[in-house]
């Protein structure tokens, strides 16, 4: 049994969906009970983080770890490279991702609300996330990976790429998107289970994102 700990809009959760989904991993999702850093939650989950998995007993969060976790578990559909040199590749894009990327963008979740909106702020973060996406084109340039395959380092940025499109509509974020970035999303759009989730999550980044606009 493979229990996730999960709220709706949280973007790392989803990205574990594409692996599991990729894998074809059953599994069961969980909200944390007491919501997450509760102490309630604590007791099933010491870091109190989202995501994390319970499997056969075995607790673990952060959705890489937990990705290289299932991998190895679930071997079948390998989804990092049978060589040393290519799996440190993919684990760069992994980390590109989660350290460089998605913070980026998060760093953007304060002005969402219309009422603390910064506009002069929402143009520097804009420029920051360009700045993000013109690096992950020179990764893309000079990648030896096989794009016909999906990789764990692709999962976050098949997430965080439609949120980036979400907040150029709603808070009208500056983005200036390479074209290498702009074919690689859409490659990955090409594999069901990043097509399947993007579709299955879009509800809860249009419910986030209500608070963008004015009432009425
Ligand atoms: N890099 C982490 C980020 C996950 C993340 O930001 N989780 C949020 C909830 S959506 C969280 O747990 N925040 C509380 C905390 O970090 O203590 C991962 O990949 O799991």
């Amino acid at each position: 049994m493979l229990t996730i700990y999960s709220v709706p809009v949280a973007a790392y959760c989803a990205k574990l969906r594409i692996v599991m989904r990729h894998k074809s991993i059953a599994f069961d999702e969980r909200p944390p009970p007491g919501g997450y850093g509760s102490d309630e939650y604590r007791a099933i989950v010491p870091s109190g983080n989202l995501p994390a998995m319970i499997h056969d007993g075995f607790t673990l969060s952060d959705s890489e770890a937990i990705a290289e976790y299932l991998e190895e578990a679930f071997p079948d559909t390998p989804m990092l490279p049978e060589s040393v040199q290519h799996r440190a590749k993919a684990r760069e894009f992994s980390r590109s991702h989660d350290t460089r990327l998605e913070p980026a963008v998060r760093a953007l979740y304060p002005h969402v609300d219309y009422r603390t909106r910064d506009g002069a702020v929402v143009a520097r973060l804009g420029a920051g996330v360009s700045k993000q996406l013109a690096a992950l084109a020179l990764l893309l340039e000079n990648t030896p990976l096989d794009p016909g395959r999906l990789w764990i380092g692709d999962c976050g940025f098949a997430v965080t790429f439609p949120w980036i499109k979400a907040f150029e509509d709603a808070v009208s974020l500056p983005v200036e998107w390479p074209d290498t970035v702009l074919e690689y999303e859409a490659r990955l759009n090409g594999f069901e289970a990043v097509a399947v989730e993007v579709a299955a999550y879009r509800p809860a980044m249009d419910d986030y994102l209500q608070k963008a606009y004015p009432p009425g």
